[in-house]
This record gives structure tokens, sequence and C-alpha cells, in this order.
């Protein structure tokens, strides 16, 4: 690392932090590119479920982003369990729920500040795959931020799951930014008795729904194979009726299920 590389990115990480994220790590998009979302995406059926974008077309999925994004920054921003109305829908403003508007923020003031203070071009990224958006979690793993956890989230050391995630890209390679999660080999789920899966109300964590000789990846949903995201939908759109049904305006707000998330023994203490 070239004492000016490590430079920008120990000022990249102090500057994201006073923008308001919480986590802040880097990930070399190439290494991105071969992770195993992207690995199993051709061998999945189309999802069309919570969680897709507007711009869906019936064409095969393909996650592509910019030829010239070198490095993604990954942001993660702390959702702690008391305060829930970070993560609820449809309150009117850009992002659809303040967690993401203040993510999007975040990466705003990063990109500005990242071009005047260093010159450096960057990508905003949008958030849905459809749109070419980045699979986050992988994104976040790779960038040392945290496992991928037994629910089927990234786990961090300091917020078990309770985070949400952005990338911004940048066009030029930078180091990775040392985390706590892989000084310490981190891996909560270990020996865990997984709360996190006796909660689901869909038992979304019963079946083993993939495995590495049908799929050809070793890292598959919910780790072992056992999340069927068709089960976790039910609960969205029963989420999403009951919003619906309890709204006296035209605006309802949804408050998607988190039971699994909120289930995590790691970092509950914050
Ligand atoms: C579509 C979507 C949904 C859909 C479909 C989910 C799915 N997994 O397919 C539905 C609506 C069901 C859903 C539900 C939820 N979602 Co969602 N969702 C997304 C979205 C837009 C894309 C995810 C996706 O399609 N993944 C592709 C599938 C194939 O991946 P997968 O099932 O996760 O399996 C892969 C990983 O497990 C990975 N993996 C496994 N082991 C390892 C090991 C390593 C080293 C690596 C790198 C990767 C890896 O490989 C698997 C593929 O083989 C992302 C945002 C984004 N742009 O990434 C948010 C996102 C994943 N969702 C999020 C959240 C919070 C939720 C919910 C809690 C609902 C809520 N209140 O918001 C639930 C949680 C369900 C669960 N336990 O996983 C957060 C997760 C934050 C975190 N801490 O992990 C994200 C990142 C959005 C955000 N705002 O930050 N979601
Ligand atoms: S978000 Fe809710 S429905 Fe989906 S897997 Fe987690 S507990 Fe089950
Ligand atoms: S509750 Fe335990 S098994 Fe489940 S994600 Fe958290 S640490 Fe892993």
């Amino acid at each position: 690392m070239t004492p000016d590389a490590s430079q920008v990115v120990n000022e990249l990480r102090a500057a994201a932090i006073r923008f308001g994220a919480d986590l802040v790590g880097t990930v070399e998009a190439g290494a991105l590119r071969d992770s195993p979302s992207h690995r199993i995406l051709p061998s999945l059926d189309r999802y069309y479920g919570v969680g897709t974008s507007d711009a869906e077309t019936d064409g095969p999925l393909e996650v592509a982003w910019p030829e010239e994004v070198a490095t993604f920054v990954v942001l993660g921003l702390a959702h702690p369990a008391d305060e829930p109305a970070l993560d609820w829908w449809g309150s009117g403003i850009s992002g659809g729920t303040e967690g993401n508007h203040r993510l999007i923020e975040i990466a705003a003031n990063l990109a500005e500040w990242l071009e005047e203070e260093h010159g450096l071009a960057t990508v905003r990224m949008p958030y849905h795959i459809e749109r070419g958006g980045v699979f986050l979690k992988d994104a976040a793993v790779l960038a040392g931020l945290g496992c991928l956890g037994r629910n089927n989230m990234l786990v961090t050391p300091e917020f078990g799951p309770r985070v949400r995630l952005r990338v911004l890209g940048l066009t030029v390679p930078l180091p990775k930014i040392e985390a706590a999660a892989e000084s310490s080999f981190f891996d909560p789920c270990e020996g865990c008795p997984a709360p996190c899966r006796k909660v689901c109300p869909q038992e979304a964590f019963a079946q083993c729904l993939y495995s590495a000789d049908d799929y050809g990846v070793e890292a598959l949903p919910g780790r072992t194979g056992a999340y069927g995201r068709l089960a976790c939908n039910v609960q969205m759109d029963l989420d999403q009726e009951k919003a619906d049904r309890a709204s006296g305006s035209d605006t309802p707000v949804v408050r998607y299920c988190r039971k699994c998330e909120l289930a995590c023994v790691q970092g509950r203490a914050r």
C-alpha cells in the first residue's frame, strides 16, 4: 500500500463516520463480481417479490455496474431495536425509509468530499439489483464488516444484524480498511443455538432448499441453504396488507418483519 493510498482510506473512513455511518469498509469490485450471490444468480428462479424494482423485465437478470468502478465503499447504518421507525417504509421520504434516506445522504456527502478533497471520481449506485445495484450483504462480508449469519443476514460484531447497507463506487483501486470482524475471525453462529431460526412466522428456515451439489456454490442462503425467500416474502406481503388495512391515509406505513434479525444474540447490548 502506498503511503498516499493508506492515508486516503484512513481519511475516507473518518469522513464517512463524520457524515453519520456506523460501519465503513472497502472491497475490490472484481472480488464482488465473483461473490456467492453473483455465482448462484444464474441458477435461481427469477424472484419478483418485495425488494425488487419496478424496472424489472422478464429477461434474464444480470447484476452489472459500470466497468470503471474499481472499489466499493460499503456504508453501514445501525438500526437498533429501540429505533424501529428507521426501518418503516412509506413515510414519504426519499429512499422509502428514514434509514435508507440517511444512507443516501451519507453516500452523497462522502462522494462530494472525495471529489473535492482528493479529486476522486465516484459512481452513485442504485439499491435495486434490477437497476444495477450490488448484493449488499456480499459486499459487506467481503469488506470485512461481519459474516453471513444463520439468519441469512450480515451479522456484525458491533450491532449483530441490526444494520442497513449502501455502497458508493470509486474509479480507483483502494486498499482494504482493517475491520473488527476480520481481526478476530468473527463467527458468532458457531455453537449458537440459533434462536433467529425459531422465531420465523413463516418457518422460512425449516427446510434445506439449496445444496452445494445442485447449485455449484458452497456459500448458500442462510449458510446451509435453509432460507426460503418465497416463504419470507409471504410475510412481507402480509405486512403490506396489514399496513393498508390499518391506514387511514394515502401513505400506509409498512413495518416489515424483522423477527430473525431482532432475535439474534450478537450485538444486543448495543
Ligand atoms: C430482494 C431482497 C429481499 C427479498 C428476497 C431476499 C433474498 N435473500 O433473496 C425479501 C423481501 C424476502 C427480503 C427480506 C428481508 N430483507 Co432484504 N433485501 C433484498 C435485496 C434488495 C436483494 C437481496 C438478494 O436478492 N439477494 C440474493 C440472494 C440469492 O441472496 P441470499 O438469499 O441472501 O443468499 C446469499 C447470501 O447468503 C450469500 N452468502 C452466504 N454465505 C456467504 C459467505 C460469504 C463469504 C459471502 C461473501 C456471501 C455469502 O450467498 C448466498 C447465495 O448463495 C437486498 C439489498 C441489496 N441490494 O442487496 C436487501 C437486504 C438483503 N435486505 C435486508 C433486510 C433487512 C431484510 C429483512 C430483515 C426485511 C426488512 N425488515 O427489511 C428480511 C430478512 C430476510 C432474511 N433473513 O434474509 C438488508 C439486510 C441487512 C443485513 N444486516 O443483512 C438488505 C441488505 C437491505 C438493506 N437495506 O440494507 N429482502
Ligand atoms: S424477516 Fe421475518 S419472515 Fe423473513 S425470514 Fe426473517 S423472521 Fe422469517
Ligand atoms: S442468533 Fe446465533 S445463529 Fe442466529 S445469526 Fe445470531 S449468532 Fe448466528
